[in-house]
């Protein structure tokens, strides 16, 4: 029978490339984002792979998320693979010159909604006594970088998140891990400096990791027999070693 995976950040990055690796393996889909436009771009290139559902809610908004999931159609309804995958850096600051808007978006998005979400859709997994879930972690969630602060906080507490959920949902058989990758080529630095053009220079001078290359780790990792659970992945391009230390050719 065809698996259905919801996957949030799906309009841009990582998470639109694992709709795409999900897409050409038969996976039915749930797509999650603010970006409606680029949702309904996304859904019509993928209906002609597999059955594309889109759901259109900011995850800092707890009752909306809650809502979004409820109203998903009985086709879609039952959610077996979950990539909580939505979140961002925003700023780069040492911490005593942080702004505690940034803050606020990190640790309610890549923090709280991620934990919105999963609260939605656990019940149904513990009930059927099956399900795999995979939380975008980061190597910023295995160490902590100058001015990293508190997107490295946040990336530490999905980490911990994880090994909590593998923990209690052992007993139902229900899959947990994570997937952390180190520079990826996305909209991330973008968001992180709110457009401005320290962005730019980024991911030039050595070849990044690019969104599709993590797709197919997760593809991976949901593609196991059923025995398996990959729980942790720590991925980087051939130039980068960890956070700080990276080969560039300029
Ligand atoms: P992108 O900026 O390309 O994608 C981020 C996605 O998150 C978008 O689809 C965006 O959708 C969604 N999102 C952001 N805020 C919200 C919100 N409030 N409500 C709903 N959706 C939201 O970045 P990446 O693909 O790189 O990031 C994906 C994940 O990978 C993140 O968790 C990030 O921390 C992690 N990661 C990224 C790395 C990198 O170097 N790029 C490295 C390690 C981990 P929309 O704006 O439409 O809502
Ligand atoms: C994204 C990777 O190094 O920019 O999580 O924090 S890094």
């Amino acid at each position: 029978m065809k698996k259905t995976a919801l996957i949030t950040g799906a309009t841009s990055g990582i998470g639109e490339a694992t709709a795409y690796e999900f897409a050409k393996q038969n996976i039915n889909l749930v797509l999650c984002g603010r970006r409606l436009n680029r949702l309904k771009t996304i859904q019509e290139a993928l209906s002609r792979l597999t059955d594309v559902h889109i759901l259109n809610f900011d995850l800092r908004n707890k009752q909306d998320t809650l809502n979004a999931i409820l109203s998903l159609p009985k086709d879609f309804k039952q959610i077996d693979i979950l990539i909580n995958n939505a979140g961002n850096a925003h700023g780069l600051d040492p911490i005593q010159e942080g702004d505690l808007d940034d803050w606020d978006a990190m640790m309610d998005i890549n923090v709280k909604g991620l934990l919105y979400v999963s609260k939605a859709i656990i019940p149904q997994m513990t009930a059927r006594k099956s399900g795999h879930i995979i939380n975008i972690g980061s190597s910023a969630g295995k160490e902590v970088y100058p001015k990293g602060n508190v997107y490295c906080g946040s990336k530490h507490a999905v980490l911990a998140i994880t090994e909590g959920m593998r923990v209690d949902l052992n007993p139902f058989g229900i899959k947990v891990g994570a997937v952390n990758p180190g520079l990826v080529e996305t909209e991330f630095s973008k968001v992180r400096f709110k457009g401005g053009k320290e962005a730019d220079s980024v991911y030039t001078g050595f070849k990044a990791l690019q969104a599709k290359d993590v797709a197919e780790v997760i593809y991976f990792a949901v593609s196991r027999p059923a025995h398996v659970n990959i729980a942790d992945v720590l991925m980087f391009c051939t130039a980068q070693a960890n956070s700080v230390t990276v080969k560039k050719q300029l």
